[in-house]
């Protein structure tokens, strides 16, 4: 691509970009040993040192491509040198979207080793979202792939490069069209980089978020080093484990609880699936021997649906990890007679607090628990609207603070005021009890947030396009009950007066072509001609989802 206008983009700084862990617990995190001075870069030297010949990575498709640990680490030098002529440095912020390909591995950690920070996009991010995380880290780097799921990802680049000024490289695997091919960047290292520090931060996850523009999640090495560590030993990770890659290997699940990064800080093997059914998985998880993967729950259901009748075979699959969004009982219950494993719930969020039921935990518990969190030092507080402890079983909103649950979002201080009480805790907008076990049960949920079966929605985010449509008048979207999602989106629109009546269909249109990422577009439209409201007269959330279910199909 062109050398676009350059300007000083300001690197990071620990505790200025957001706020970080006082002294006092960064020093009890050091000594309890869960922060242990390790990088992601000097993990993946320590591990192709001690086992080069083993494979870290399989990538099957469309042709099966393999990378042993010593292969993974040249390639992360090679490229990091490649990323560094090319001007990228320690600090600064490359916004990274590719799919389950093997690339992604070698990219991020090609730029764990310089001290560059990835940032997190989904595939299914459009310019709407990719826009604002490359304008609000003043990212000089953004990769992706050439086309994935119909979707040419250039041609956006290119629109996303026009507008960003900070934006100086678009990387492409594969056929790089006007910009630059990935394959090209690779060169032989000249000096050994400095790289980061452990208390640094390695990377930008992106958070589900309530609010009209994602958050961005700062996390270091040292705790999200930590947080793998913890899940490995929870679910048995060892260099035995064949980890599938199902969901989108840039989100937090599949990357760490415990996920490809899991698999690697063992030593064993993730395999990246191209795409999350039972006919493209359960071949997949015969032919590799794959031992562990991580679903939403309804992915959950179509393979507990599909398990039974398959010919492939399903038999070195030892766990499932469910999670993301509330797992009913029910079909928990189903899971392990379907696919012949055992089921572990997690509930977690990438700001930090993970939760497992344990291998150790009885049927019962793992059927009806989100789990308990991976630390002894995690803290969970459990409160009613005014801040107090519930009485213990009651349920209460979850906060938590702990060695990888974060401080601060990444420059959102007016944000960090609200999300973040006073002492460091996160507000999780979770409503949760505690059982006498110390397992915690989702009960629902305060934040006005939509969880489309694990894929989260801020419904302001996609209110604000819709304010912009010029028939709209108001608009108010809301989460509506679903069997298989668990919820689903329906976006209530009051139109102006005399404005063209619109058909359902329209709105949904202008919601994709505004560049919001497709799972974001309403399910369900209805107009109506007022909202209820509040006792201050605010429209009321609450008051609406009531007057949707059950909702019809539109
Ligand atoms: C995971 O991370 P995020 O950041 O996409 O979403 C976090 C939110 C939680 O605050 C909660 O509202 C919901 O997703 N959630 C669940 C759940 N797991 C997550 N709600 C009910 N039951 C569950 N089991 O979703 C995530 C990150 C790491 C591991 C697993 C999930």
């Amino acid at each position: 691509m062109s050398e676009l206008a350059k300007q000083p983009v300001p690197a990071t700084t620990p505790g200025v970009d957001a706020p970080t862990w006082p002294d006092g617990f960064a020093r009890r995190y050091r000594a309890a040993g869960h922060w242990r001075g390790e990088t992601f870069g000097g993990m993946l030297r320590e591990r192709a040192a001690a086992h080069p010949d083993r494979i870290a990575l399989v990538d099957p498709a469309p042709a099966r491509r393999t990378w042993t640990y010593r292969e993974l680490d040249e390639r992360a030098d090679r490229l990091a040198a490649g990323f560094t002529a090319r001007g990228i440095a320690k600090g600064d912020r490359v916004v990274v979207q590719l799919p389950n390909i093997g690339e992604f591995a070698e990219v991020v950690f090609a730029l764990f080793r310089i001290g560059a920070l990835p940032v997190y996009a989904l595939p299914a991010h459009r310019e709407t979202e990719i826009g604002h995380f490359c304008s609000l880290t003043e990212a000089v780097a953004y990769v992706i792939p050439d086309r994935h799921a119909g979707f040419d990802h250039r041609d956006l680049a290119t629109r996303i490069a026009a507008r960003t000024p900070s934006l100086r490289h678009v990387f492409v695997a594969g056929d790089p069209g006007e910009h630059t091919a990935l394959a090209d960047v690779p060169c032989d290292p000249a000096e050994p980089l400095a790289g980061p520090e452990p208390h640094e931060l390695a990377f930008l996850q992106l958070s589900g978020g309530t609010t009209g523009v994602p958050k961005l999640i700062p996390r270091t090495h040292d705790d999200y080093l930590y947080s793998l560590r913890g899940s490995n030993e929870i679910c048995g990770v060892d260099a035995d484990t064949r980890f599938l890659v199902v969901l989108p290997a840039a989100h937090n699940f599949p990357m760490s609880s415990p996920g490809w990064l899991g698999a690697l800080y063992a030593g064993g093997t993730a395999v990246l699936c191209p795409r999350p059914d039972p006919e493209t998985a359960f071949p997949l998880i015969g032919r590799e021997r794959i031992t562990m993967t991580g679903l939403v729950p309804p992915l959950a259901l179509v393979w507990t649906e599909a398990g039974p009748a398959t010919d492939s075979d399903l038999s070195s699959l030892e766990l499932v990890l469910v999670g993301g969004a509330k797992y009913s009982a029910e079909a928990a219950r189903r899971l392990t007679p379907a696919l012949g494993c055992r089921l572990m719930q997690v509930f977690g969020m990438a700001e930090g607090l993970v939760n497992y039921t344990r291998l150790d935990d009885d049927e019962e518990t793992v059927h009806t628990t989100q789990g308990r969190p991976i630390s002894p030092d995690d803290e969970v507080r459990i409160v009613d609207d005014a801040g107090h402890d519930v009485p213990e079983g009651g349920t209460g909103h979850l906060l938590t603070r702990g060695p990888y649950t974060i401080r601060g979002y990444w420059r959102a201080p007016g944000h960090n005021a609200t999300a973040f009480t006073e002492d460091g805790f996160y507000r999780t907008g979770d409503l949760v009890r505690r059982t006498a076990t110390g397992h915690l049960v989702v009960e629902g949920r305060a934040k006005d947030q939509i969880n489309r079966g694990g894929e989260k929605i801020a419904p302001e985010e996609v209110e604000n396009v819709l304010l912009a449509h010029p028939s709209v008048h108001d608009v108010s979207v809301v989460a509506v009950p679903d069997e298989y999602l668990g919820e689903r989106s329906l976006a209530y629109v009051i139109l102006r007066a005399g404005a063209e009546p619109l058909k359902p269909v329209a709105v949904k249109r202008f919601v994709r072509e505004r560049g919001l990422a497709a799972y974001k577009v309403p399910d369900l439209v209805e107009f109506v001609t007022a909202f209820p409201q509040t006792g201050i007269g605010k429209t009321s959330k609450k008051g609406l989802r009531s007057a949707a279910a059950p909702a019809e199909q539109h």
